[in-house]
């Protein structure tokens, strides 16, 4: 196990991140910007680093930064977190060639997975479900272009190579929109994510978001960790997770989750991965891969009982993979609420001076936040101060412990969205499980 790593992110993760190195007996070292300087995690830390000014791209996102503080401080591998560099091959790579370990896969399986033309190529070739499609980017042919979309079926849904989590995409109903909206996409992706390469799929009109969470150890022995119905969401914003999906035949999870595993054998994949799919009428159609630990990871490891980060740190440290499928068994239910900063119904960030804060406890449940009383939410970063996470034996009792441990937490001093979630908590769709990703946004345009 490494003596020493160096945590390069903020918030919540970086304190996860800490608490996964303590148990592990591994030293850390936290960088922060000049805006989280009185953060709880650089106080926990063992020695930390200040790298820049507020704005992320002179301190989260600077690269020599980063790399400079691991050298320093002489730690021997890099944490990315989520979000800022933590998908970013480049960085992946001068990570590694500067002499360290990057607590994530080859910079190679990076860029694979984020050009979603050659993602989708490689799940063909290992034989997950996908989307069907131009599979591969569209020609340049206007008669092709048109050739290919009355095949798949309208409508279709152009999406850039570059993009993913719903960034550069366009719906398509009708022929005559469909060589402008390809023209408009290409631009517009060239500018974005300097490719201008877009590709064509069918237009899944009502699914659910389900994605399938992996830990490989890049020498061709993965495993699946279950699913997570990701749904809940608002302007490709997750707001509420839960594991298992509902309603789901497990034996179907079972077939999607084993060709995942066997993609990152074959892929040779290294550490922790999510395959994410739409799901309709009963089937699943692959449509991204992400190569970092996800947000939502907490309520894996609640119904698998394995600690993904620590898992994350001995794959990357090269210790023996010793998880075995067949060890791997879901108990339970859990659900996770992302708690926000921000107007409950306007959804306008609210930073600022936590002037009270209280959280929630008792049977299964779980709080991930570096926020305490006195703490003032940074107004340049993302808006999440703390995951709330419940687990029960059911889904129904992972609901009411939900319902509960919301209705105990206090925050005052800046706006949240408990009250959002605890309508949610209620709410007869919700309750009956299985909503699609429009849900929420239906349920919010109703009420306006
Ligand atoms: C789709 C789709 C329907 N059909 N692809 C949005 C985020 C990006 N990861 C892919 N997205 C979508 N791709 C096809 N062929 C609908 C969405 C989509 C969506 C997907 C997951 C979660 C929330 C979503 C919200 C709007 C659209």
């Amino acid at each position: 196990m490494f003596e020493k790593i160096l945590i390069a992110n903020r918030g919540e993760i970086a304190l996860r991140v800490l608490r996964a190195c303590r148990e592990l007996g591994v030293k850390t070292v936290v960088v922060h910007s000049e805006a989280d300087r009185e953060a709880k995690y650089v106080r926990l830390a063992d020695e930390s680093v200040c790298i820049g000014p507020a704005s992320p791209r002179d301190s989260y996102l600077n690269m020599p930064a980063l790399i400079s503080a691991a050298e320093v401080t002489d730690a021997e591998a890099i944490h990315p977190g989520y979000g800022f560099l933590s998908e970013n091959a480049d960085f992946a790579e001068r990570v590694e060639k500067s002499g360290f370990v990057f607590i994530g896969p080859r910079p190679e399986s990076i860029r694979t997975m984020g050009d979603k033309v050659s993602a989708k190529q490689a799940m063909i070739a290992a034989g997950v479900p996908v989307v069907p499609g131009s599979g591969g980017a569209l020609p340049d042919d206007p008669k092709e272009i048109q050739r290919i979309a009355s095949e798949v079926g309208y409508p279709v849904i152009i999406k850039a190579a570059g993009g993913g989590g719903g960034r550069g995409m366009r719906v398509v109903y009708t022929e005559a929109a469909l060589l402008n909206a390809v023209a408009m996409t290409r631009t517009e992706a060239g500018a974005a994510f300097n490719n201008p390469e877009v590709y064509l799929e069918k237009f899944l009109e009502n699914p659910r978001h389900i994605e399938i969470q992996v830990l490989a150890d890049g020498e061709g022995k993965a495993v699946w960790l279950g699913e997570r119905d990701c749904s809940m969401q608002r302007r490709h914003q997750k707001i509420i997770e839960e594991a298992p999906a509902p309603g789901i035949d497990r034996a179907l999870v079972e077939r999607i989750g084993e060709r995942c595993a066997e993609a990152c054998r074959q892929m040779r994949y290294r550490g922790a991965g999510t395959f994410e799919f739409l799901y309709e009428n009963g089937e699943f159609f692959f449509i991204e891969m992400n190569t970092r630990i996800q947000v939502e990871h907490t309520i894996t490891e609640m119904i698998t009982g394995i600690d993904l980060v620590q898992q994350q740190l001995r794959i990357a440290a090269g210790e023996k993979f010793t998880l075995r499928q067949r060890d791997i068994h879901l108990h339970g239910h859990a659900i996770e609420c992302r708690i926000n900063a921000e107007d409950p119904y306007k959804f306008t960030p609210s930073p600022g001076q936590i002037s009270n804060w209280h959280t929630p406890g008792g049977p299964g449940v779980r709080m991930d936040s570096h926020v305490f009383t006195g703490y003032t939410v940074p107004p340049y970063y993302d808006s999440m101060i703390a995951k709330l996470i419940t687990y029960g034996d059911d889904r129904h009792q992972a609901i009411m412990r939900m319902d509960i441990a919301l209705s105990e937490m206090i925050v005052e001093g800046v706006h949240t969205n408990i009250p959002l979630h605890r309508e949610l908590m209620q709410d007869a769709r919700f309750v009956e499980g299985g909503t699609s990703i429009h849900y929420l946004e239906h349920k919010l345009a109703a009420r306006a």
